[in-house]
């Protein structure tokens, strides 16, 4: 049985609450500063983060609710659209609009203090996670990570396993030594089809998503003073995620098959 040696973390969404008012205000203010019509309410974002990539985002919705639309070069149109928010998006996190969730920060302090290899594993562009940490988590933070797989390093997305390959790869770890943390079903496809025993935090956009073949889920990673509440898992006197309730779990799942794999 392998020993628990790194911790896969998914970004949006599960380290911060980044799509509502972060990704969602940045596509819409792209959109009116170029002049187009497209307004992306919360509610029809739940249905457009079904498609994970902003660029393939914007083509979806494009062929979904704006069939009529013209224009002389779609692609370049849309990584146009998908730069300017990338930009706007990182003008919020630098406000300080975009902070981590509960009991983040404290998680990867303490994987990191106990020598626990850290990796990203997230369908965002790289420079946005670099400016979350930067303006939301402490300043040398980037430096824990071992491995930053984000965005187009890879060709297909979530719930493809692509990206969680490559972070193994990366790191140089067997799935059986690692834990995966993700908010989502196409993030939880993705680490369970990669066979990362994968833990959930869901949100508001994910609540009601099917996480068949997660070893937990939780609403949040939980606070000495603010305990999560667990959803599906063993509840036990647990209130919040340290390294060694996950080392715990993470025995106890090494000795049970990976399942929910689809
Ligand atoms: C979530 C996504 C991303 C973001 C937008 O990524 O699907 O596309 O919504 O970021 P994850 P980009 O949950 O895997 O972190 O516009 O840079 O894609
Ligand atoms: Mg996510």
């Amino acid at each position: 049985m392998s020993q628990l040696e790194a911790l896969l973390f998914d970004v949006d969404g599960t380290l911060a609450d980044t799509e509502r008012d972060g990704h969602r205000v940045a596509f819409n203010t792209a959109f009116a500063n170029a002049g187009l019509d497209w307004h992306w309410s919360v509610e029809l974002y739940r249905e457009l983060l079904a498609v994970a990539g902003g660029k393939e985002r914007i083509r979806h919705y494009i062929d979904r609710y704006q069939q009529d639309f013209k224009t002389a070069d779609l692609d370049a149109l849309i990584a146009e659209l998908h730069k300017h928010k990338t930009q706007l998006y990182r003008q919020l996190l630098a406000a300080g609009k975009i902070p981590f969730r509960p009991g983040a920060k404290r998680l990867l302090r303490q994987a990191h203090a106990q020598g626990l290899k850290l990796g990203i594993v997230t369908t965002t562009a790289a420079e946005n996670v670099y400016a979350l940490f930067e303006h939301a988590l402490d300043s040398n933070a980037i430096g824990w990570f071992e491995v930053i797989a984000a965005g187009d390093v890879v060709a297909h997305k979530k719930p493809a396993p692509d990206i969680y390959h490559y972070a193994l790869r990366k790191l140089a770890l067997d799935a059986d030594s690692c834990l995966a943390f993700e908010d989502s079903s196409n993030g939880l496809r993705a680490s369970l089809q990669a066979g990362v025993q994968t833990i959930v935090v869901v949100n508001d956009y994910t609540y009601d998503h099917d996480f068949d073949g997660a070893l937990a889920v939780l609403d949040h990673f939980g606070e000495p003073e603010k305990s999560f509440t667990m959803i599906v898992g063993e509840v036990g006197k647990s209130r919040y995620l340290d390294v060694d309730l996950l080392r715990r779990w993470h025995a106890g799942a090494s000795a049970r098959p990976l399942h929910g794999t689809r």
